[in-house]
């Protein structure tokens, strides 16, 4: 799954400016590399964003999206009724950070055939990153997304359609998702696909003492860990180079 993030280009004027032929592009790019699911997001999650209205957000993914219709496009989304229009203009994938907590959100995901990424976070993505605390943090992982898939299949959302994701560094420290990492085959026993998302974040600046831009080597190896501990997607920003690194693990797995 390759990352495409549609958010204002903060050195134009009054950061209001989205490069949408550039969004294309690089979805395009990401596709061409290998990407079999390109993650399309108009709304920011990372600690310490502030919200986006939901006309907003729509207004980044829609004209995205319909140039995309080739390609299987995820929209990595929180609200329902940007739900529904990502389904009628031809996504395949909602990845919501919020695992369908919203009000109305099975409903705006049940008469599609879309899979469904159901992430763990604990908190909002304003605050998640103030001092968060777990007794366990993978038992305290597993059983919100044991209950989450218990939930969706419980609301006509079919068990083939999901896929569950730890969500690293979503109300986690760095500690948190290293013993999430090393662990990662305890939520692989949950029998639904494990998606990680962990290309270029903060643990690995934390690792590396590297600035975000310089974190690919760290990614990688967080990405064979990944592989390890029996997640079946992705999610990078770096896909031609990833892509070496499932090559090589499938080899050395085949062999
Ligand atoms: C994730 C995500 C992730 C899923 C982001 C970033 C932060 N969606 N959206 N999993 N991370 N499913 O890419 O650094 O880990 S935004």
């Amino acid at each position: 799954m390759g990352v495409v993030n549609i958010t204002p280009d903060s050195f134009s004027d009054g950061g209001r400016f989205l490069d949408r032929p550039a969004a294309i592009a690089q979805a395009r790019k990401l596709a061409g590399e290998g990407a079999q699911i390109v993650d399309i997001g108009g709304e920011s999650t990372r600690p310490g964003s502030a919200p986006v209205s939901e006309e907003e957000e729509l207004a980044r993914i829609l004209p995205v999206l319909e140039a995309l219709g080739d390609l299987c496009v995820s929209v990595d989304t929180r609200r329902p009724a940007v739900m529904r229009a990502a389904l009628a203009a031809g996504a395949s994938m909602i990845n919501d950070v919020q695992a369908l907590s919203a009000p109305g959100a099975y409903d705006a995901v049940r008469e599609s055939a879309c899979a469904v990424c159901l992430m763990h976070m604990k908190g909002e993505p304003a605050t998640m990153q103030q001092d968060p605390h777990y007794d366990d943090v993978v038992a305290e992982v597993k059983e919100f997304l044991r209950g989450r898939v218990a939930a969706a299949e419980a609301a006509g959302i079919a068990r083939e359609r999901l896929v569950i994701d730890p969500g690293f560094g979503f109300g986690k420290n760095a500690g948190h998702n290293l013993t999430v990492l090393k662990r990662l085959p305890e939520l692989a026993e949950l029998g639904v696909p494990v998606l990680a998302g962990l290309s270029r974040k903060s643990t690995i600046g934390r690792l590396t003492g590297r600035p975000v831009d310089e974190r690919l080597a760290g990614s990688l190896a967080m990405a064979l860990l990944a592989l390890q501990g029996g997640a079946t997607i992705l999610r990078v920003h770096d896909v031609k180079e990833t892509r070496d690194v499932i090559a090589v693990w499938e080899a050395v797995r085949a062999a």
